[in-house]
C-alpha cells in the first residue's frame, strides 16, 4: 500500500513537471526553407481538460501561401480566403491571395488520442520572417484550447503558456535562387503550343527513390474547330507514357486505369489534368525525377499533331488531394 501511494506521488509529480512542456500543439516538421513548398502536420496532443476536441481551427501566417488543406475522413473542412499582405511570387506569376484560415469541424478526438491536421503550401521568398507562427485554435463540446501566444518584446517563447506552433524560416540555398530565376525566364517552361492545342500549367512532381512511375499534369486547350485526341506520351526518362483517368471501382477505392482510345479535347474546349484526376503516366522511370529538375515529354494528338512540352520538377508534398502514387495499383 505504502509503495503504490509513493509511485503515484511520483508520477504526477513528474506529469506536473514534465507533461505540459511536451504537449503543446506542434508542427512536425518545425523548420523549412524560403521559396520552397511545404507541408504543415499539425499534431493535436490532446483535448480541452480531458474533453474529446471536435474542431480544429488554424490561422494560416503570412508568407505561407497557396495553402490547400488535406481532407480528413470524419472532418468537415471550411476554408477562409482573404488577401495577403503584399503579393509574393509563385509557380506560375504573382500570388496576392489565398487559404488564411482552415477549420476541420465534425469530428471526434478523444483526449487519449492525438492527431494530425495537414495542409501544404509555400513558403514565400520575400518573407524577412525568421519564423512563422500558425495559431491554432481546439474546440470541445464546452471547453476550448487556444493555442495562440506569440513571443513577443520581452516575452521569451519559454514562458508561453499557450504557444502558437512555430516553423523556424532557413534561407533557400543558391541553387535554389538560381533555379528560379532561370524559372522566371524562361516562359515557355510549363507551356507549349501545339497546332491548335495550347498546353498550360505543365509539371510533374518529384518521385522517391525507387519508384516506377512518375505523373504528368497539365491543361490543354484546343481552339481550333475539330476535337482531337491526345493519344501520345514520350519522354526520355520513361519507357513509356501514358494517359490515365481515376474513377471509383466496385468497392469503393479510387483506381486509375488507362485510357485506350486517348484523351479527347472537345472543339473550344479544354481539359485539365491534375492531381486525383485525369494525368500523364510515366511508367518505367529511368530515373529519378528530382525537384527543380526539368522534363521534355512529347505530345501526340490524333489529327497528327505533336510537340514538345517542358514540365518543372515540383517538390514531393506538391499539392493537394488524393495524388500519391504510390497506392495505384499499377
Ligand atoms: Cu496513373
Amino acid at each position: 500500500m505504502m509503495i503504490l501511494r509513493s509511485r503515484l506521488a511520483c508520477c504526477s509529480i513528474a506529469l506536473l513537471v514534465f507533461g505540459p512542456a511536451h504537449a503543446h500543439v506542434s508542427l512536425e516538421r518545425p523548420e523549412a526553407a524560403r521559396g520552397k513548398s511545404y507541408k504543415a502536420v499539425i499534431k493535436i496532443p490532446h483535448g480541452c481538460e480531458g474533453q474529446a476536441t471536435h474542431t480544429v481551427r488554424v490561422e494560416i501566417p503570412e508568407g505561407f501561401i497557396g495553402v490547400k488543406p488535406m481532407p480528413k475522413p470524419g472532418w468537415t473542412i471550411k476554408t477562409q480566403r482573404g488577401a495577403y499582405a503584399q503579393s509574393y511570387g509563385y509557380y506560375h506569376g504573382p500570388l496576392g491571395e489565398g487559404v488564411k484560415a482552415i477549420e476541420w469541424s465534425g469530428g471526434n478526438l478523444p483526449d487519449d488520442y492525438y492527431d494530425e491536421f495537414v495542409a501544404s503550401g509555400f513558403i514565400a521568398r520575400e518573407i524577412a520572417d525568421t519564423a512563422l507562427y500558425f495559431k491554432v485554435v481546439q474546440l470541445c463540446a464546452t471547453g476550448e484550447e487556444r493555442w495562440v501566444d506569440i513571443p513577443g518584446e520581452g516575452v521569451d517563447a519559454h514562458d508561453l503558456k499557450a504557444p502558437a506552433a512555430v516553423l523556424k524560416i532557413a534561407a533557400a540555398d543558391e541553387a535554389d535562387d538560381h533555379h528560379h530565376h532561370k524559372h522566371a525566364e524562361a516562359a515557355e517552361i510549363g507551356s507549349a503550343m501545339i497546332a491548335t492545342l495550347a498546353i498550360e500549367g505543365a509539371w510533374t512532381r518529384a518521385t522517391p527513390e525507387g519508384a516506377k512511375v512518375g505523373a504528368g499534369y497539365l491543361t490543354i486547350r484546343n481552339s481550333g474547330s475539330a476535337a482531337d485526341a491526345l493519344i501520345g506520351v514520350e519522354t526520355s526518362v520513361s519507357a513509356s507514357g501514358e494517359v490515365h483517368d481515376m474513377s471509383a471501382s466496385d468497392d469503393g477505392v479510387m483506381r486509375m486505369r488507362r485510357l485506350a482510345d486517348g484523351l479527347e479535347i472537345p472543339a473550344g474546349g479544354s481539359v485539365e489534368l491534375k492531381p486525383g484526376g485525369t494525368h500523364l503516366m510515366l511508367v518505367g522511370l529511368k530515373e529519378r525525377l528530382v525537384e527543380g529538375q526539368t522534363i521534355a515529354v512529347k505530345l501526340t494528338f490524333k489529327s497528327g499533331a505533336s510537340g514538345e512540352v517542358v514540365l518543372p520538377v515540383r517538390g514531393l508534398g506538391a499539392s493537394s488531394g488524393d495524388d500519391d502514387h504510390s497506392h495505384h495499383k499499377h
